[in-house]
């Protein structure tokens, strides 16, 4: 979708796109396509990643996002290979520049993300599995802060999100001894909502993207944000907060919608109104 794979790259041949985005039913499923190397990131991946989440958050017609990987790995991370080229862009530039914004797309998404794990999630992989709104893990997938072990620290959200996530001190094993979480300690520890055969992780995914899908999407949007907001504010903000997001819910057609399927006693049909 970001990029036209019939383009031509540098080299005359066709680029391939490595990032795949499908929308069927108001489900975008976003697929990080380079199994060859268990999906690390290259830069034209971090771009595609970037303009799809972008373009996702422009299309209405779009409910709710499933993002996975291809093959065996959900993500590895950043290509270390990529890092070895001798014009590799400084660190600090390629955090700031180029994963930060995926991360702030992600959760300033209006639609809610579910992350379906497909296997292992290692270093700013991990990071883009706890930036989703709900995780969904197959059996053998894996999560691991693999920063520490090439001597860097971790990034792209990985020391906001995890603490938040498991809790304080899973957070710093994990962190500081680079402790690997099984898909079956992640669900103990709430990262993950179940763990599911890996034959049936994407069907799971889209029924969980389904129910988010059928819900009213303004309604979601704030409830993500108000969720969000509440790790930086005190409860009297978060009560005031909460007051407005109600009032602007409130005033919606999707409200009104809610309301009248209630007492008529059928589903409700949100428009996104
Ligand atoms: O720009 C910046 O650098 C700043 C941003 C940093 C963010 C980061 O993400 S730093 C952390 C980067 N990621 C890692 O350090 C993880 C490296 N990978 C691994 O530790 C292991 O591969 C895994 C634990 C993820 C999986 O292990 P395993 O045994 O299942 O697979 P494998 O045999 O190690 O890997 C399979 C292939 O994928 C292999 O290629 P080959 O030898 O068959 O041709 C391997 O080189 C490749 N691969 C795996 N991870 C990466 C990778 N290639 C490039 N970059 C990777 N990150």
């Amino acid at each position: 979708m970001p990029i036209d794979p019939a383009a031509a790259a540098p080299g005359g041949e066709p680029a391939r796109s490595l990032v795949r985005t499908e929308v069927a039913d108001g489900i975008a499923t976003i697929t990080l396509d380079r199994p060859e190397a268990l999906n690390a990131l290259t830069i034209p991946m971090k771009e595609e990643l970037l303009a799809a989440f972008r373009a996702i958050g422009r299309d209405r017609s779009v409910r709710a996002v499933v993002l996975t990987g291809a093959g065996r790995a959900f993500c590895a991370g950043q290509d270390l290979k990529e890092r070895l080229e001798p014009d590799a862009t400084p660190l600090v530039v390629e955090v700031r520049e180029r994963y930060n914004p995926i991360i702030r797309a992600m959760r300033s998404l209006p639609q809610p993300i579910v992350g379906a794990i497909n296997g292992v999630a290692a270093g700013a992989g991990a990071s883009l599995a706890f930036a989703c709104d709900i995780r969904i893990a197959a059996e053998g997938a894996s999560f691991v802060l693999a920063f520490g072990r090439i001597g860097l620290v971790p990034d792209s959200g990985a020391s906001w999100f995890l603490p938040r996530l498991v809790g304080p001190a899973k957070a710093a094993e994990m962190a500081l001894l680079g402790t690997t979480l099984s898909a079956a300690d992640a669900e103990r520890f709430g990262l993950v909502v179940s763990v599911v055969p890996s034959d049936g992780l994407a069907q799971e995914a889209h029924t969980v993207a389904g129910r988010l899908a059928g819900l009213a999407p303004r309604a979601l949007a704030h409830t993500k944000r108000a969720l969000d907001r509440s790790w930086s504010v005190g409860l009297d903000d978060a009560l005031e907060d909460e007051a407005l997001r109600q009032g602007i819910a409130g005033a919606t057609a999707d409200h009104a919608e809610g309301l009248a399927a209630f007492l008529e006693k059928r589903p409700p049909r949100f428009t996104g109104e």
